[in-house]
């Protein structure tokens, strides 16, 4: 798969993409990042991307040619069309399924704004979706670019080993993931559950299943409520719910010793 980004910070997207998995899926030519830099599609002696917002107010927008130029660089040397995307606070919520689907195509364009934004009418033509990676807001869209780069790239055929396998993360069933725990089995802030030592890899696939169910339904209702659950799901939810409300009642009863440093 091949991105392309429009920023006018290209050093931060490469080197945010040069890291890691998603750099190894570089070296290994699963993924291709390129940059381009609306400056370099100027011509005016102060290679300017931006001017004053009609209507006034403060902050400034970028401009419709440079990127125009840019764009038409960055088509015109690709063989196929290209899905051009812009990263902002207005655009839909980035999800991991919205991830999945961008990761199967062969190419995508991210096209990063700076200041208040790009002009309307530059996104009306040559923009295909707008995404947002949270409700907050950024100082440019590079960061949303690099956040786009590491989902999607990571999902590339052969970018994780069997170790990192993408059908354990979270969200690829609709739940939060599971508590995980390693060496030592006894430390001072506790010891691992008995069950996960245990070597039964059924009573173990449950036992996730179960910590995923609980977290989501305490942490994420919202996710819950648009994941269809089957019986074992249920049963291993209300097992949770019944100890979640058993340790509250505990919990309540006799508060837990308050250690200080002074003891
Ligand atoms: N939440 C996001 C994306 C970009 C950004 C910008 C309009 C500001 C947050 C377009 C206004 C781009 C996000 C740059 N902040 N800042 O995905």
């Amino acid at each position: 798969m091949r991105i392309d980004v429009v920023t006018l910070f290209p050093d931060v997207v490469r080197q945010c993409a040069a890291v890691g998995v998603v750099g190894r899926a570089q070296q290994r030519e699963l993924l291709q990042v390129e940059t381009w830099n609306p400056r370099d599609f100027t011509f005016d002696r102060h290679r300017t991307v931006d001017a004053t917002s009609y209507g006034g107010g403060p902050g400034m927008v970028m401009m419709i040619e440079p990127l125009r130029r840019t764009l038409a660089a960055m088509r015109e040397a690709a063989a196929e069309p290209v899905h051009v995307i812009y990263l902002s606070p207005q655009g839909a919520r980035l999800t991991q399924g919205r991830v999945e689907a961008l990761a199967k195509l062969p190419r995508i364009a991210l096209l990063c704004g700076r200041y208040e934004g790009v002009d309307e009418r530059l996104l009306a033509h040559e923009v295909d979706e707008e995404l947002s990676i949270g409700d907050y807001v950024l100082s440019g869209g590079e960061l949303g670019a690099a956040v786009v780069i590491d989902a999607v790239g990571r999902l590339q055929d052969g970018a994780l080993n069997d170790a990192q396998s993408a059908e354990q993360d979270s969200f690829s069933n609709g739940l939060l993931d599971c508590p995980h725990y390693t060496k030592p089995v006894h430390d001072a802030l506790g010891s691992v559950p008995e069950v996960l030592l245990s070597g039964d890899h059924a009573a173990i696939a449950r036992w996730r299943l179960k910590q995923s169910l609980g977290r989501t339904w305490s942490r994420r209702p919202d996710l819950l409520s648009q994941c269809a659950l089957d019986m074992t799901s249920r049963a291993l939810l209300d097992e949770f719910r019944r100890e979640h409300a058993s340790q509250e009642q505990a919990r309540k009863e006799l508060p837990r010793s308050n250690k200080t440093v002074d003891d």
